[in-house]
């Protein structure tokens, strides 16, 4: 058993809140530390800042009974739980600053007995780069990386595997695989985590766990770039790809995923290029995913050109900005970089739908576009060009498309 309290988490985007509200509704006592003033307020007010199913009812509850609070400085907890995006730089290598600031932020108020657990998806050798900055930070305490087992504070890294849009669901069924830098670290992190976690907790070095979530989203972007490659492909064949890969997929050992408009979001078209960065002449085939993923977005637009071409004024309704269905996340949102290039490339008049946000992004408010409605778009388009397949969309009224120009980017009209 756990004997943690008390437990602070850095970071409260959309990981490291629905940690801390499942780990509030545990009976664990949350210190939720962000440096954005206006989640912390929204947080503290029981409102969350982003959308995810369920988060809403159990955040209100856990802040109600005084469980979870947020604050802007961190505070003493028995345990520290890191959850901060880890983006790349402009070359694709690992940025570790805010892993770095939140790990200083919380240096101060370290005590002997701690657990320090890395949440963010990050290279191979932060955990123990994280133990270093403590160190630096706290030369009256001892870390694993010094001391190995005997060290005054536990140090591991416990990847997040939660798939958005079932975050809170995930949280508890997913099996978790922690890395320790000593296995007296990891068992600590365990212990912790199986206060909520229902899943197997598997224990391994930080290293091979770092190398793990790695691995995981890597092997999703390959699969996932296999199928848009196919798409283009069969485009040029004429053949309809969902077709096929219904066809092959009745195959007992083939299963094919979704060609779409791209790959989107803070993690598959991030976490690859950590693999790449640490041996880049051995990645070929990662890098090669890479590049068929980040080349899709232009093929659609080259597509929707093409289909321009025919309308002497073209309105082109763009249905959805997110990264995928559901979700109001526009990060790495390849739906906003195809509606960004047909703007930049004067395509026509451009009516963007998206459900889930109540603004543009800054980079398409910069190019004049406005958000309309599902009807107001479709009904206007000359071209309906799907980029997310949100519910509401899959829902509309078929009929209204009978005389448009469609492309599907998701297979789903
Ligand atoms: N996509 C396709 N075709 C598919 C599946 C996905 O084009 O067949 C696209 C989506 O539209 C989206 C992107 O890929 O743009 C990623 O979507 P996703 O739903 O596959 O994954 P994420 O990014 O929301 O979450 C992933 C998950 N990782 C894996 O499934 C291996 C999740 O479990 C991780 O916790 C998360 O990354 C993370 O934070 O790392």
């Amino acid at each position: 058993m756990s004997g943690v309290r008390s437990v602070g988490v850095v970071g409260l985007g959309y990981i490291g809140l629905p940690t801390s509200v499942v780990f509030a509704d545990h009976g664990v006592d949350i210190i939720g530390i962000d440096v954005n003033p206006a989640s912390v307020d929204s947080i503290n007010r029981g409102e969350p800042h982003i959308v995810e199913p369920q988060l809403d009812v159990l955040l209100r509850k856990v802040v109600e009974s005084g469980k979870l609070r947020a604050t802007l400085t961190a505070e003493a907890a028995d345990a520290f739980i890191i959850a901060v995006p880890t983006p790349f730089r402009e070359n694709h290598e690992p940025d570790l600053a805010y892993i770095e600031a939140a790990v200083r932020s919380i240096a101060p108020v370290l005590a002997k007995g701690n657990l320090v657990v890395l949440e963010s998806t990050a290279p191979v050798g932060a955990t123990d780069r994280m133990s270093e900055w403590l160190a630096a930070s706290r030369p009256d305490l001892t870390f694993p990386h010094q001391a190995g087992e005997a060290s005054d504070i536990r140090v591991a890294h416990c990847p997040e595997r939660v798939l958005p849009g079932q975050i809170l669901r995930e949280l508890v069924e997913n099996d978790r695989i922690i890395g320790g830098l000593t296995p007296k670290c990891a068992q600590a992190a365990s212990d912790l985590y199986r206060v909520f976690v229902r899943g197997q907790i598997k224990l391994t070095d930080a290293r091979t766990a770092e190398m793990a979530k790695l691995t995981e989203n890597a092997f999703r972007d390959v699969n996932i770039a296999f199928a848009n490659e196919l798409s283009v492909i069969c485009d040029g064949l004429g053949i309809d790809v969902w077709e096929l890969i219904g066809l092959a997929n009745l195959h007992p050992r083939v299963n094919i995923l979704n060609p779409g408009p791209g790959v989107g979001g803070h993690c598959i078209a991030v976490d690859p290029w950590f693999i790449v960065a640490a041996d880049r002449q051995n990645s070929r085939l990662i890098q090669a995913a890479r590049a068929v993923n980040d080349g899709k977005p232009h093929f659609v637009a080259d597509k929707v050109k093409q289909a321009a071409a025919k309308f002497a004024r073209p309105v082109v309704a763009c249905l959805g900005l997110a990264y995928k269905a559901n979700v109001d996340d526009l990060r790495e949102s390849p739906a906003v970089d195809i509606v960004h290039m047909l703007a930049t490339q004067k395509v026509g008049e451009l009516l963007v739908v998206e459900p889930h946000v109540d603004a543009l992004p800054a980079s398409l408010q910069a190019l004049d576009l406005q958000l309309t409605t599902y009807a107001n778009a479709v009904e206007r388009a000359d071209i309906v060009l799907l980029l997310v397949d949100h519910a509401q969309f899959m829902a509309g009224d078929r009929a209204l498309l009978k005389d448009k120009v469609v492309i599907d980017t998701r297979g789903v009209l």
